[in-house]
């Protein structure tokens, strides 16, 4: 879990260097080698890291907006996730699809920039694999603001009423942009909106790894033995802005400052000298982690990039005409329309 935490940070921090090259003196958003948004997830990895542990490759995880540290928790191709970020052909969505729409079938792994639109797939995930009779269990994480969202409060119903393998996390990083939670909902524990669907509801309050890992792993056992579905809600802090270039002129230094002071890799890190881990074995973790992202990195960055031609592949499934020279075998209902 460590060498997963310092991980997403680690690439994070590479990534806003990135990130930043040629958007600059004038912040412009379609400049770089990383056009477009980039919300990054520092502050977060102990909830990617501490759910994901428990986690196999046939297990489906959708994850929001901020993904990285999810993703790279639940094994996805970290340079093949580098290349689609660079927007590179060989990226996981050919380039198209950018650091908000990563997807990887080896790992079942998804991610939406639309918040919480990955609940209902979750559930979907969840059905399949109770038909299926198999023991794969889905996950499906979302903000603390998206939980009055109406795709997520009707998946917590559908995965309640159906009893299926389904654990819903929300992370709590107490803002949703620039909307402080308490400005969206009266409920300090989001978990509770568990109550109201009949399924079990728990909040971690600390930001800390062991304590995500130990109710993650309760939660996903219980989905797994076919126990029902579980949200968890965790506390988690965004050390960034929403996204790269956010003047964050709406949060106070005190709140800014809070999260830079409560690091749960620091944490992680003590924990384990407390176990006895020492100085040369956390250093092996440290750089094999930072080894990666750079390889991963050098690697996205000396992929082609894709033919403009390219542009309206896999973009529809049956393109209108004229879009394509090939026309679409069309089957079933609907015909030419
Ligand atoms: C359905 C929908 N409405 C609005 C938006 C715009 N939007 C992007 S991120 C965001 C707030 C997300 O806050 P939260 O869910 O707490 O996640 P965080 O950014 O804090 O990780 C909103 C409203 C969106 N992407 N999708
Ligand atoms: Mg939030």
């Amino acid at each position: 879990m460590y060498e997963n935490m310092v991980t997403a940070r680690h690439y994070e921090e590479r990534l806003q260097e990135e990130y930043l090259e040629g958007k600059q003196p004038a912040f412009d958003i379609s400049a770089g080698p990383i056009p477009g948004e980039l919300h990054l997830a520092a502050g977060h990895e102990a909830s990617g890291a501490g759910v994901c542990q428990h986690l196999r490759d046939d297990d489906t995880v959708t994850a929001p907006h901020r993904p990285h540290h999810i993703a790279i928790a639940k094994g996805v191709d970290l340079k093949r996730m580098t290349a689609e970020i660079f927007g590179r052909e060989t990226g996981l969505g050919t380039g198209k699809g950018g650091h908000m729409h990563l997807f990887d079938p080896d790992v079942n792994f998804a991610c939406s920039g639309i918040i919480a639109e990955g609940c209902p797939p979750a559930v979907g995930a969840g059905l399949a694999a109770k038909k299926r009779n198999t023991d794969s269990v889905a996950v499906a994480f979302l903000g603390e603001g998206a939980i009055d969202q109406g795709g997520f409060l009707e998946s917590l119903n559908m995965a309640s009423v159906h009893e299926l393998p389904v654990v819903f996390v929300i992370e709590d990083n107490d803002w949703a942009i620039s909307m402080p939670k308490e400005r969206i909902t009266d409920l300090e524990n989001g978990a509770r909106r568990a109550d109201g669907f009949g399924l079990r509801g728990e909040r971690v309050d600390a930001d800390d790894a062991v304590a995500v890992y130990e109710a993650a792993g309760e939660a996903i056992g219980r989905a797994r033995d076919r126990n029902g579905p579980t949200l968890l809600e965790l506390q988690v802090h965004r050390r960034m802005g929403h996204f790269m270039g956010d003047p964050e002129t709406y949060r106070s230094e005190s709140d800014a400052t809070a999260a830079q002071e409560r690091d749960s890799i620091e944490r992680l890190e003590a924990d384990l000298r407390a176990e006895g881990v020492d100085d040369e074995t956390i250093e092996e973790l440290r750089s094999r982690a930072h080894d990666r992202v750079e390889e991963a990195i050098e690697w996205a960055k000396d992929q082609p990039e894709p033919e403009p031609a390219a542009a309206h592949e896999d973009v529809f499934s049956n393109p209108p005409s004229g879009v394509t020279d090939t026309e679409p075998e069309i089957t079933g209902h609907g015909g030419e329309d």
